[in-house]
């Protein structure tokens, strides 16, 4: 590995693009909504899929206001998908109406089928088709995580999900390259339905007067899940919370299941939570996955709420643009919480470019930069080749600037930085904080 000193910023740039081409430098994609391929029922991949993604059709239905979304819905899977690809790829000949797949939803599709040698210029969706139709889906798992430079895939997994349910209490075994992270809105946000599908599911005695044999048995029962043998590994809890979230109430009983069951079960077990605050769910219920708007949280609540639970390490992530620059200075307040990467409609390169600049400068390396939240496997690809575009850019200007102020800069320097932002060990603070023993070797007192 180089260590002469690297000065322009065109050489740490090319540098930067080096290491990522790199075929051994993979990623851990964080948070995804995707399953192992043996969970056919739950798999999701292919043209029709990746046309159906609310990226693209939440855009569709505003562009093409000749619609109407309840008309749109009665279409089956591939006529939308074809109604997808006639607005934004094969116009038709006489078109002066030129729309393009400029958006991130439709860029993806097009990188997408480009990364896999279909032509994204193609006037139909014959070829496309027949292309997914003919793969055999664990050998395409393996070719997508190779061409999206990923080694490891933590899904979105939700117990109190019939469907993922009966994957989860079936002896079929996950690819290795997939694992958990334990899915828990129902539980925080609906326990009136959680605590009727323990009773039906799993003979749990809960009640919703939040008795102590409730907490006690509903503690147990995520516990369980954290670390039983229904998932492989979970890396953590994950959460989200609508923007009014009570995080000071003394009596709202989702606060109450937030901090009397699930912090304990992580504090347990060691596994820490990740929390999405700001969608408001089904606002447009017209619009389907796509319907949910964002709103603003109280974040001086939230950093008070954080304040007290020094002892799980919490990642957060607003959907709110704004609230990320208070996430930010939260973590420079309360060292347990970190912000982590941006969904939905903070998933764009301009603001990953503005978000992940703003973060390096404002606290280093503490935060994470990027996840996918992939929910067709072809996203996998797109979004991290479209990260990677702008991670260049980010890198090679932070970069740039440090060699400016006199520390010098090489490669092995560049490499061991990028491998700490992504390093799956910050994920878990028991693990990390090992790690950090280990190569800094202080006599800590704890
Ligand atoms: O992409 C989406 O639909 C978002 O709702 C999310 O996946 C979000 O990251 C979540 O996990 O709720
Ligand atoms: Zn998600």
């Amino acid at each position: 590995m180089s260590q002469i000193p690297l000065r322009s910023s065109q050489e740490i740039r090319d540098t930067v693009q080096l290491i990522l081409d790199d075929s051994d430098f993979r990623f851990w994609d964080i948070h995804t909504h995707l399953f192992p391929p043996q969970a056919s029922q739950l798999v999701r991949y292919g043209i029709d899929e990746l046309l159906n993604y609310h990226y693209a059709y939440r855009q569709v239905l505003g562009f093409r206001r000749d619609l109407a979304p309840a008309e749109y819905w009665k279409l089956d899977k591939q006529t939308r998908a074809d109604i997808c690809w006639e607005t934004y790829f094969a116009k038709p000949e006489s078109s002066t109406i030129g729309a393009l797949p400029v958006s991130e939803g439709f860029r993806a599709i097009s990188t997408i089928l480009s990364g896999l040698g279909l032509d994204p210029n193609a006037k139909d969706l014959r070829e496309a088709r027949n292309f997914f139709a003919s793969v055999d889906p664990l050998e395409y798992h393996d070719r997508i995580l190779d061409l999206a430079g990923i080694s490891n895939v933590v899904g979105t997994n939700n117990p109190f999900d019939e469907t993922e349910l009966q994957f989860y209490q079936s002896d079929v075994p996950w690819h290795e390259s997939f694992s958990a992270a334990l899915r828990l809105d129902d539980l925080v946000l609906n326990p009136k339905f959680a605590f009727e599908f323990m009773q039906t599911h799993f003979q749990i005695d809960v009640s919703p007067t939040l008795s102590e044999s409730t907490i006690r048995n509903a503690r147990e029962f995520c516990v369980q899940w954290l670390t039983g043998d229904n998932l492989p590994k979970v890396h953590y809890v994950g959460i989200s919370f609508p923007p009014d979230f009570p995080w000071q109430s003394k009596t709202d009983p989702r606060l109450m299941i937030l901090e009397q069951v699930v912090i304990p079960s992580c504090v347990e077990t060691g596994i820490s939570l990740f929390l999405m605050p700001e969608p408001v769910r089904g606002l447009e219920p017209a619009m389907q996955n796509a319907g949910d708007y964002v709103g603003k949280m109280n974040s001086v609540e939230f950093g008070r709420f954080a304040q007290r639970h020094g002892d799980v390490d919490i990642w957060v992530s607003p959907l709110n643009f704004s609230s990320q620059y208070e996430m930010s200075a939260l973590t420079c307040v309360l060292p347990h919480v970190s912000p982590w990467s941006t969904w939905w409609y903070n998933h764009q390169p301009g603001l990953t470019q503005q978000l992940s600049n703003m973060r390096i400068e404002m606290h280093g390396e503490n935060s994470w930069l990027f996840n996918s939240d992939a929910r067709v496997l072809e996203h996998l690809f797109s979004k991290w080749q479209h990260f990677k575009q702008e991670f260049v850019e980010i890198s090679a200007k932070q970069m740039s600037r440090v060699a400016d102020s006199g520390y010098k800069i090489d490669e092995q320097s560049i490499r061991n930085w990028i491998k700490t932002l992504f390093d799956p060990r910050r994920i878990n603070r028991t693990q990390w904080d090992e790690a950090l023993r280990e190569t800094f070797k202080m006599p800590l007192n704890n």
